[in-house]
């Protein structure tokens, strides 16, 4: 395929259970260089955690890249404030790709437990960071396929 090419990513990628966050990544760029997107027109920015995704998100939109893959891992078990720092971060991101029209993918891991997220970040066809990747290249096709018809 070559849907990436001449496209420009940007990654946000959350540095809290980064054991986790790095296999997403692998998987993600895995994807957007197979698709023809150059590796130079990847940019990755990592942030401390899931709360600090969306802010970072927001300047690679307001950027000019065409897509925006965020990655994150957020664990009940780790946290008491779990559901906010998932629900800002879910919140934040949608948010971004409303206000700014350029789609921004949510590839952060919310699980009940750290089983759970080394389960969906495995290095296979199930993979978070894969399925963001694609979702991405997915959704510049189909925002560009809707600007095309104006
Ligand atoms: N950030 C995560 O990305 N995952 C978590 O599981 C997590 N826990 O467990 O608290 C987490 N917290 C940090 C948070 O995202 C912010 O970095 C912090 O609150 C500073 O704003």
């Amino acid at each position: 395929s070559h849907a990436g090419t001449g496209l420009r990513i940007g990654i946000v990628c959350g540095k809290f259970n980064g054991g986790i966050t790095t296999r997403l990544l692998t998987s993600s760029l895995d994807v957007l260089l197979a698709s023809g997107v150059n590796a130079k027109d990847v940019v990755i920015a990592w942030v401390p955690g899931a709360f600090e995704v969306p802010i970072a998100a927001k300047r690679f939109a307001q950027s000019g890249f065409d897509a925006v893959i965020t990655l994150g891992a957020v664990i009940r078990g780790d946290t008491g404030h779990y559901d906010v720092v998932a629900g800002e971060c879910a919140r934040g991101v949608q948010d971004v790709q409303i206000e700014t029209g350029v789609p921004v993918v949510f590839g952060v891991l919310t699980t009940n437990t750290i089983d759970q997220a080394l389960e969906r970040s495995l290095p296979d066809a199930t993979n978070k960071g894969r399925e963001s990747a694609e979702t991405a290249l997915e959704m510049v096709s189909v925002l560009k396929g809707i600007a095309s018809l104006s």
